[in-house]
């Protein structure tokens, strides 16, 4: 189940993360359409536990199956789910097969209000009592299939699913998912369930909704979120044949590199020649919603230079499923979402530019970001050829002649005439740019009968990428 499903050309998924449904809707018709994304992961969308300053994270603890969230009730992700395939794009939703919530003194009420006692593993609105969860027991030794797959991660009350009323539950509420027009799940925690009960799971699934402009027989799209570093006894290899799984050896290899750790020259075997999943089987991504909190090597929007040349990169070669991030302003592990005093999530607004301005970073309305988004489409069905390095930090490389990258990194300018693979013309660069009517407002390249253009990108330029490609020649 590796088929994301995408329509026409498209081939990027941004995480909206932490979005209301009706915003979603609204961004699909106004921006994400136009823009050609190819889908939306969504937060989870079935009931969770309400936490004391409403962090992020309390959504990662169910109470029922119900779908009501602080980012909308049934009705609004009907209604979404509709809108946004209407205009081809589609919507992934995270799930959360492993657990319910972890403890809570006394009767907890969920966002639906539903009444749950985590303490005692009863949650009637389900329903599932102690029988259905596996005794209960803390992760001490991540290199214990036993511990790592039937105790609690981090307190979480751990669902067993080897039984059939805990299976047919789950199958039931992605079936219900898959009627309401969905195209498949982001499978969270998925190291934590034997994959044999998972590939049970996957293949009891619907057929996704022909209603929606699915094919017929079409399966939902999995990805899976396993992390591996290459050292734990579960391995991303149990998952890798039921459906994508999350590769997050890129997200740390391509924050070190564009951290300055390693050298630009080296991406050019990038992929399976760093020991990542081949290419149809990972999903991959800059930083994820988690990632993003920890210090370390991944990059996020708070060293937006660096993050800007690591996402071009990113959608300009062709590896993996493409995952771009879209966050909320944090400053710890617990920030909550954009929210107003009765803690209900805010909109986001948009400046004159389109850019969001309270509290939502939206990446993916930054002009360097989605330009690359539409560069991945344009060269679509290309492969590389040209690569090009300095023996240092900075590279280009073309897709067949249909798009040229060039990334500088060092602390001296790159200025000279490069192979842009490209057919004779002008051609505006889409990241400190745009073509509009007939014009290039930012850069432009001229590239000669031999394919060969003057590229410019100085150190202190306001970016390190050089971006061209058929859909914005002059
Ligand atoms: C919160 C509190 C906890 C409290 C718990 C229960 O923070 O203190 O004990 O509630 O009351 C998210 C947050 C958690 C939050 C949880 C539930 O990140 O802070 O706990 O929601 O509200 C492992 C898993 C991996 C998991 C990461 C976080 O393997 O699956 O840990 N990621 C997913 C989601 C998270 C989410 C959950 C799972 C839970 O993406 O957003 O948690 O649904 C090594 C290992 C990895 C391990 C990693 C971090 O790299 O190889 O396997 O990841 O360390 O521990
Ligand atoms: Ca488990």
């Amino acid at each position: 189940q590796h088929n994301p499903h995408w329509w026409g050309n498209r081939n990027t998924i941004v995480h909206l993360f932490e979005w209301k449904w009706s915003d979603i809707a609204q961004e699909c018709e106004s921006f994400l359409g136009p823009r050609g994304f190819a889908g939306v992961q969504v937060s989870p969308v079935n009931e969770n536990i309400i936490a004391a300053g409403r962090p992020w994270w309390e959504r990662y603890q169910p109470i029922s199956y119900k779908l009501t969230t602080r980012s909308g009730n049934e009705e609004e992700f009907g209604d979404m789910v509709r809108r946004c395939n209407d205009v081809g794009v589609r919507i992934y939703v995270d799930v959360l097969l492993n657990h319910m919530s972890g403890d809570f003194d006394g009767v907890a009420v969920g966002t639906a209000g539903t009444e749950a006692e985590p303490r005692k593993k009863s949650f009637p609105g389900v329903p599932y009592t102690a029988q259905d969860f596996h005794p209960t027991c803390e992760i001490t030794d991540w290199s214990d299939r036993f511990q790592v797959q039937q105790c609690e991660l981090v307190g979480l009350k751990d669902l067993d699913q080897s039984s059939d009323w805990v299976r047919s539950k789950l199958i039931e509420f992605l079936d219900h998912l898959i009627e309401l027009g969905v195209a498949g799940f982001r499978v969270d925690a998925a190291k934590h369930m034997a994959s044999e009960d998972l590939e049970y799971i996957y293949s009891s699934l619907s057929n996704l909704n022909i209603d929606h402009g699915f094919p017929h027989n079409s399966r939902p799209f999995i990805f899976q979120e396993v992390i591996d570093h290459g050292h734990e006894t579960v391995s991303r290899d149990e998952y890798k044949d039921l459906g994508a799984v999350t590769e997050f050896r890129f997200s740390e290899e391509i924050g070190n590199a564009f951290r300055g750790n390693n050298a630009l020259k080296w991406l050019q075997s990038w992929g399976t020649g760093w020991g990542f999943l081949p290419s149809g089987q990972a999903l991959t991504f800059v930083d994820n919603h988690d990632n993003q909190r920890d210090a370390g090597a991944v990059l996020n929007y708070k060293s937006p230079r660096q993050y800007k040349m690591a996402t071009a990169f990113h959608l300009a070669y062709p590896y993996g499923i493409s995952r771009v991030m879209s966050s909320f302003a944090f400053d710890d592990h617990d920030t909550p979402p954009p929210q107003d005093a009765q803690e209900r999530i805010i909109s986001p607004e948009f400046d004159e530019d389109g850019a969001c301005v309270n509290d939502w970073i939206c990446e993916h309305r930054w002009r360097q970001i989605y330009a690359m988004v539409g560069f991945k489409n344009a060269v679509r069905t290309t492969e590389i050829t040209g690569w090009w390095d300095n023996g240092d930090n900075q590279i280009s490389f073309c897709r067949g002649n249909k798009g040229f990258l060039a990334i500088n990194n060092n602390l001296y300018d790159l200025s000279q005439d490069l192979n842009t693979c490209l057919p004779a013309g002008t051609y505006c660069d889409v990241i400190s740019g745009s073509l509009i009517d007939g014009s290039c407002t930012g850069k432009s390249v001229t590239v000669n009968d031999n394919g060969y253009g003057y590229i410019h990108i100085g150190s202190d330029d306001f970016d390190g990428v050089l971006a061209l490609h058929v859909d914005a020649k002059v």
